[in-house]
């Protein structure tokens, strides 16, 4: 037999993983009208992203009032449009919204997504905290790897990084063996988006991790750009950014996930393929849905 075929041929640059994050838990609808809260919308939003070059979707999702809900059966069915609608590889958030309980965010799991998010500790989220105590860390981390889902490690602050090697010395590797970390840089009370606090994360990334970056607000194209050079993967979408240019509303999330996929290219690093980015994060193989 012969072996599998490499991620990227040998002495090519590796190609950048675009995530697409369409919609948070923050921004109201009210204010945002191009905000996808419906799962039609969601839909659309994700086969377009998918067209222009994305190959993960991190979902949150709204109630029929657009408020943030981590309703299972709304979930799963969420689960299941997406994978018949595009080839996208579907990331859960297990973050929620801030006033999330800690058991509702475990029950997401349950919505069977081929990867969830997994944040490394608490922060400081504006005017709000986000809470997530290390017993909490750990229990997720779990249930994940008993699920057969691969986590993406979400980073707010350095210290974070420290909190995720102490995860795995005690409690193993992820489902799927391989760590991708994700820096969501300039929170108001996490790591600022700039070069250097970018740099400084990578120099304690795990060993053998790959990492992504998202700077939320203006931070987001220096921390594109930072991102690039340090040989790391792009999240975009309108959960973090909601001003294209100073004064420019985002006008869809294809807008951002076009100039991701633009400004990869001019980086020799194009968007990577759906199978690659598989391969890369070691998620499940396609599940049929005929
Ligand atoms: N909405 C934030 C409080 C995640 O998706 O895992 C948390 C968040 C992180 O968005
Ligand atoms: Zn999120």
């Amino acid at each position: 037999m012969s072996p599998a075929p490499p991620i990227t041929p040998p002495g090519a640059l590796p190609g950048t993983l675009i995530t697409v994050a369409p919609t948070g838990a923050e921004a109201n609808k009210a204010d945002v009208p191009a905000l996808p809260v419906t799962l039609e919308e969601l839909l659309a939003t994700a086969r377009d992203a998918e067209a222009i070059g994305a190959s993960v979707i991190h979902v949150h999702i709204r109630d029929e009032q657009a408020r943030p809900t981590l309703d299972l059966g709304r979930l799963t069915e969420t689960v299941t449009a997406l994978r018949e609608a595009t080839s996208l590889i579907v990331q859960l958030s297990t973050g929620g919204a801030v006033t999330d309980p800690e058991e509702n965010r475990l029950r997401v799991l349950d919505a069977a997504p081929d990867a969830a998010s997994c944040s490394m500790g608490t922060v400081n989220f504006g005017r709000d905290v986000f809470l997530n105590r290390w017993d909490f860390i750990v229990e997720l981390h779990n249930r994940m790897r008993d699920s057969e889902i691969v986590p993406e490690y979400e980073i707010f602050d350095l210290g974070q990084l420290t909190t995720l090697q102490r995860l795995l010395d005690r409690h193993g590797l992820p489902y799927g063996e391989h760590v991708h970390v994700d820096l969501v840089m300039g929170v108001p009370g996490g790591m600022p988006g700039t070069a250097q606090a970018l740099v400084a994360a990578v120099a304690v990334l795990p060993p053998g991790a790959t990492f992504a970056a998202t700077g939320v607000g203006r931070t987001a194209i220096p921390v594109m750009l930072a991102a690039l050079s340090a040989g790391g993967h792009l999240r975009v979408g309108m959960e973090d950014t909601l001003t294209y240019a100073p004064g420019e509303p985002v006008r869809d999330n294809a807008q951002l996930v076009a100039r991701a996929a633009g400004i990869a290219k001019i980086a020799q690093r194009p968007p990577m393929s759906i199978a690659n980015a598989r391969a890369l994060l070691g998620v499940r193989p396609m599940v049929s849905v005929a």
